[in-house]
Parts: structure tokens; C-alpha cells; sequence
């Protein structure tokens, strides 16, 4: 039995996406199946081969652009959760689509960036971007070439918005992870920050993960998650 919580923070990985088309990250056919993570999610690696970089991206973002990519199930009950709970909620998100946007997600943080998003490495601006762009592209502030890269974050990088997704985490009662694997620090130790402030931790995943929640329901996201959060707004 699931008491009705006050506060809840909601963390998404791929998996959530995946059901709309979207390859998660570690999958044996995964988007990282034919890429090394340090060639293509690091700094040093776009330093090294910033055009590889460009065009890893510019592929995933034709590919959420086309018309069979869209939210899900999973995406818009968490959409539907928020319009219909009375407490404070927070969802955060690792994916850099745009599907909960999509969904009708408001109260929403990309802390791993956004692909339709570019950043000048200059003045820090960042801009909307749906085209594909390169080195070769000119930035829309200083106007040179060679300054944009995706506005994401790569390993060695701080994820954006910390303050804020930690003061949310130490003020909840219910933590959920959903389609995560939990192997990329600080979202990793997110279960264990609300776990601490006697939060119920909750994960909802296709496998189990070594993580140890309070509860973990295993489905495909696009049957746990309505599942899970209808019988929350029922409690
Ligand atoms: C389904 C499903 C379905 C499938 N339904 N489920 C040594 C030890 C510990 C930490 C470190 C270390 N050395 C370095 C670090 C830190 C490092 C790190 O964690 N490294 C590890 C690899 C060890 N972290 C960092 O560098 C981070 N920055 C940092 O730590 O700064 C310092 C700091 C921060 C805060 C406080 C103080 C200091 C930055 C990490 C940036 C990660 N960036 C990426 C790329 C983003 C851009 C892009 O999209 O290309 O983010 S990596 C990649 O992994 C991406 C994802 O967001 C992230 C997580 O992946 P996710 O979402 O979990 O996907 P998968 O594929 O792993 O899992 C999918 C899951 O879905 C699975 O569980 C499936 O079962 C499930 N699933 N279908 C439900 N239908």
C-alpha cells in the first residue's frame, strides 16, 4: 500500500524514451554500440574529433525530429501526475530529448542538457538549434566559426541545475527512478540523498538494477509508470 505523498522527485533515464523509438545508451544495440564513450562523451574527445562529435549529435537530432518520434505512455502519465497532483513535484530528467516537454511537463530539469540546444563556447549563450551544425557553422553571438558545440554534458562535466534538484531531493517523502541504469554519478545517488531525509525510494525499470530502493516494480515504462502513478492519485 502506497501512502500519498507531499513531495516528489521523479527521475527519468532512457528507457523511458525507449518505447518511443529511442536507443538507450548501454543496450548491446545501443547508441553507444558503435562509438567509444570517450570519443563521443567527453570533452576531451570532441578536442580530439570535435566532426565525429557534430555528427553523433546532428543524427540523433534529425532522428527525434522526424514525425515517428514522439512521447509515450510512460511520458505523458508523469504529464498527467503533475496537473492532477496537489503537492510539490519535480521531475528530472538525464535524456536530453524533448518528449516530456512534449508530454505537457512543466515543473522539468534536463540535468544532462538538451539536443535541441547548442551552447558558444565563448559567451556561454545558449541557443535553439533544430538544423544540424558543425565547426564550420557560424555563432549567432560572437559570429565566428568553430565555437558551438552541443549544449550537453559529458563525463567530467557538472550537470546542470544541482542546487536546485538537491534542495528537492532533501525536501521530498517519494523518490522514483524510472528506466535508469544508475552507473552515471551524481544522478546515481539521488535514492540515497531522499533516502537519508526518510524519503520512499521507488524504481521502475525493465530490470532490476543494483540500486536498493524501497521498491522496485518491474515493466516496460509504458505500463508501470500510468500504473504506478494512477494508483498514487488514487491513495
Ligand atoms: C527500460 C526500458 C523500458 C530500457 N522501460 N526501462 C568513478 C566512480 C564514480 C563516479 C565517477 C567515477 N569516475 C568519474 C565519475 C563521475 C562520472 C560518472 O558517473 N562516471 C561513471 C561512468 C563511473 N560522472 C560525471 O562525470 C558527471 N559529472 C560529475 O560527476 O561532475 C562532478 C560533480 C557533480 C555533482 C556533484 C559534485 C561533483 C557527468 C555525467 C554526464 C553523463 N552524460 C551522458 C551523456 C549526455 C549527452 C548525451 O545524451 O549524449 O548522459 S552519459 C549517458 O548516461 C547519458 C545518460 O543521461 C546517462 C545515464 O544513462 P541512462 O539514462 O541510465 O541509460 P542506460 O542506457 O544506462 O540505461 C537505460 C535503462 O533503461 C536500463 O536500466 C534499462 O533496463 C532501462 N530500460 N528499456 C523501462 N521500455
Amino acid at each position: 500500500m502506497i501512502s500519498r505523498p507531499r513531495s516528489i522527485v521523479v527521475l527519468t533515464g532512457a528507457g523511458i524514451s525507449a518505447e518511443s523509438g529511442i536507443e538507450t545508451f548501454r543496450a548491446a544495440e545501443g547508441l553507444w554500440a558503435n562509438h567509444r564513450v570517450d570519443d563521443v562523451a567527453t570533452p576531451e574527445g570532441f578536442a580530439r574529433n570535435p566532426q565525429l562529435v557534430y555528427e553523433f549529435y546532428n543524427q540523433r537530432r534529425r532522428q527525434l525530429l522526424t514525425p515517428e518520434i514522439s512521447p509515450n505512455a510512460a511520458h505523458s502519465a508523469l504529464a498527467k501526475f503533475e496537473h492532477e497532483f496537489d503537492g510539490e513535484f519535480l521531475l528530472v530528467t538525464q535524456n536530453v530529448d524533448n518528449l516530456h516537454e512534449r508530454a505537457g511537463s512543466q515543473n522539468l530539469i534536463h540535468m544532462h542538457g538538451e539536443l535541441l540546444k547548442m551552447r558558444c563556447l565563448n559567451s556561454k549563450l545558449v541557443f535553439d538549434v533544430s538544423e544540424d551544425f558543425d565547426y564550420d557553422t557560424h555563432c549567432r553571438c560572437c559570429r565566428s566559426a568553430g565555437n558551438l558545440r552541443p549544449h550537453v554534458v559529458w563525463f567530467g562535466e557538472m550537470p546542470l541545475q544541482m542546487n536546485r534538484i538537491n534542495s528537492a531531493l532533501e525536501n521530498c517523502d517519494m523518490f522514483v527512478a524510472i528506466g535508469t541504469s544508475g552507473n552515471v554519478y551524481p544522478a546515481s545517488g539521488f535514492y540515497q540523498t531522499a533516502k537519508i531525509r526518510k524519503a520512499s525510494t521507488v524504481e521502475l525499470n525493465l530490470e532490476r538494477t543494483g540500486s536498493s530502493f524501497d521498491r522496485h516494480v518491474r515493466g516496460p515504462a509504458t505500463e508501470c509508470v500510468p500504473q504506478f502513478f494512477e494508483s498514487l492519485l488514487r491513495s
